[in-house]
């Protein structure tokens, strides 16, 4: 994208969007409707992981063909969870290969009988390769983990007079390979003075527990026949008007008739239009903000779109409703503008990770974070390294909190992982973020990896097509990593992996890379990690290394560069990281990664009181219009 014309860039947007999705069907969020019902299959499922030598016993003895107890043990798996520290069996929890989920399900009659109903089988993710049989028969496979995929099921379940109970198998393989995002390696490991015949390990090369399983959640759910295929929103602004271009693809028949209302927060009507595009038009708009940038808070409108049409089986109707949040997102050489104002990220870098649960989807966990940003103060995030769960990017529209949306680019760290094999999956996996994440006003960029071995010669087209291909899909957002992009983001360790111990060489170090990097690049910065390993209740004053001390004085001397370059150039800080984490075992981890201002159970460290009063100074100096915002969680603290 040029770097000068933000303006171009932010009209032009809309104009160009939606034409290069080569997905098929949209993936729009499960919802009820008075045309849509929805049955979640969250839950006990039976469980079985496959130890057999080459991992492919059930698909030699067809486990899928019969229920899952008739062909073995098996355990009760709860779903959504990462099925490797729910059991006390250790070989389950480092277990690399196929395992096994079944669920029975019993259908309400009119599912079965009403052959104007369309019944569809969702799954939230599967990490990291599924397939899918109902009833047994072969219904649907996935590649990656962390992105939802769906199947139209209704011919299997609208067979007969009484086929009401359904038998949902699922087989899931967690191995990452060279050509799987993230990739990975298996090593098998051959000196038999060492290791018994046939010993191999998985070699990841990012820092999380590759955590695996029905993560998200299951359901079923209907549409009519002609249905709400997909609705894709962009918006810009004229004057104290909101513009909402719409784009609504219909499926199942080409004679329909589509009405669309834009609702305000009150549920009045404020626009309304017809057909599968058109602009809607609001004066007075109330635009969206992220959380602590303006007075008003992050205000979502709702879309409702009415879909009538004639079947043979007569009329049918659905209903689908979007909220819409109204801003606009442009990037200057220097800038990054919301709704035409400077942006400052003030904010961190998540995982999806908890205890037990392991990448399982949790609401009270969920909450609880949320709670956590606005407490600290937070206004962004990046969703380090894997798109998070829907239920999480709606929770940023509703409190405007800004996300910096990455795919599962990461660990790309040898020659082999840039194949075109690969390149042609990264890219299918950025259509599918897209395609999911698109319609969140909180979503303002696009992060195609975290940290790629750029400098190889491989790595070069390779990334330039995954981010020109991002670009293609949608226009309207910038897109970051590696140089080829339109906001720098740049990791760094200093006094940790680097120097450490040595605090005092941070801010110098801190402001060389800036320069170089804005001397060579011209495009803002944000300082996208930092921070340091730190064991809560380890103190030690002077600070050393792993204490409570160490973190928070690293933290003040990186708050130091980076306020040297805050008004200039650099647009955002997110800390490494919101919490401590599950990683692999290394003689460098101590029961996973440490460097969270909060612990895995979420209780602060002493750095997440000094980050707060930080975030809160920043939140205050840069808000519009100019006034004090009050911490929503002390009613009588005001950081000033
Ligand atoms: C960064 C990686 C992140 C790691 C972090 C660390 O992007 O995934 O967890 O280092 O070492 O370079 O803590």
């Amino acid at each position: 994208m040029a770097r000068g014309s933000a303006v171009a860039w932010a009209a032009l947007g809309p104009l160009l969007w939606g034409c290069a999705l080569g997905l098929q069907g949209g993936m729009l969020y499960p919802q009820e409707s008075p045309s849509r019902e929805c049955k979640e299959l969250d839950g006990l499922w039976s469980f079985r992981a496959d130890f057999s030598d080459n991992r492919r016993r059930g698909f030699e003895e067809q486990w899928y063909r019969r229920p899952l107890w008739e062909s073995g043990p098996t355990v009760d798996m709860p779903v959504p969870s990462s099925f490797n520290d729910i059991s006390q069996d250790w070989r389950l929890r480092h277990f690399v290969g196929w395992v096994w989920y079944e669920r029975e399900v019993i259908l309400p009659e009119r599912w079965t009988q009403d052959l104007r109903t369309r019944v569809v089988l969702r799954i939230g993710s599967a990490h990291s390769y599924a397939i899918v049989w109902v009833n047994g028969v072969d219904t649907l496979e996935h590649e990656g983990g962390y992105l939802p995929f769906e199947a139209d099921i209704s011919n299997l379940v609208q067979v007969g007079p009484l086929p009401s109970r359904l038998r949902i198998t699922i087989a899931i393989n967690n191995t990452l390979t060279p050509t799987t995002l993230p990739p990975g390696t298996i090593q098998y490991l051959t000196d038999t003075s060492k290791y018994p015949k046939g010993y191999f390990v998985q070699n990841t090369y990012f820092d999380f527990f590759n955590y695996a399983g029905l993560q998200r959640s299951v359901l079923l759910y209907t549409t009519p026949t002609t249905y709400i295929d997909d609705i894709t929103v962009t918006t810009s602004v004229e004057q104290d008007s909101g513009l909402v271009n719409y784009q609504i693809s219909v499926k199942g028949s080409n004679l329909f008739k589509l009405e669309v209302r834009l609702l305000d927060a009150e549920n009045k009507v404020v626009a309304n239009g017809t057909g599968t595009q058109g602009q809607l038009k609001v004066p007075g708009v109330s635009l969206w903000w992220p959380y602590l940038m303006h007075e008003r808070p992050a205000y979502l409108y709702s879309l409702e779109v009415q879909l009538t049409a004639q079947t043979s089986l007569g009329p049918v109707s659905d209903f689908y409703t979007l909220p819409v949040g109204i801003r606009t997102v442009a990037v200057t050489k220097s800038q990054f503008l919301i709704n035409g104002k400077p942006f400052y990220f003030h904010g961190v870098n998540k995982h999806e990770d908890a205890d037990i649960r392991g990448k399982g989807f949790d609401w009270p966990l969920l909450v609880k974070d949320f709670n956590l940003l606005r407490w600290l103060g937070a206004n962004a995030f990046r969703t380090s390294h894997y798109p998070y769960a829907e239920e999480v990017m709606q929770m940023c529209d509703r409190y405007g909190i800004v996300v910096i949306d990455e795919c599962p680019g990461v660990g790309l760290a040898l020659p082999q992982f840039f194949n075109n094999v690969s390149l042609h999956h990264h890219m299918q996996v950025m259509e599918e973020v897209v395609r999911r994440d698109k319609n969140h006003p909180a979503v303002v960029m696009w992060s195609v990896a975290n940290e790629p071995a750029s400098h190889l010669e491989s790595a070069g087209y390779y990334l330039k097509m995954v981010i020109a291909h991002t670009k293609s899909l949608d226009p309207s957002r910038p897109v970051t990593f590696a140089p080829y992009v339109d906001v720098i983001c740049l990791n760094s360790y200093y006094s940790w992996y680097h120097d450490y111990g040595h605090l005092e060489l941070i801010q110098l170090q801190l402001a060389t890379q800036f320069e170089n990097w804005y001397k060579k690049y011209q495009k803002p910065i944000i300082q996208s990690e930092y921070g340091a390993e730190t064991i809560a209740g380890f103190h030690q004053d002077p600070p050393l290394m792993f204490t409570e001390e160490y973190q928070k004085s690293l933290l003040e001397q990186y708050h130091l560069g980076l306020d040297q370059k805050r008004r200039k150039y650099v647009v955002g800080e997110l800390i490494w990281n919101f919490a401590d984490f599950m990683t692999e075992q290394s003689p460098t981890r101590v029961l996973g990664n440490k460097k969270g201002i909060f612990t895995r159970q979420r209780q602060p460290k002493s750095a997440a009181f000094l980050l707060r009063e930080r975030y809160w100074k920043i939140a205050n100096e840069t808000r519009y219009p100019h006034s004090v915002a009050k911490s929503q969680c002390l009613e009588n603290s005001l950081f000033t």
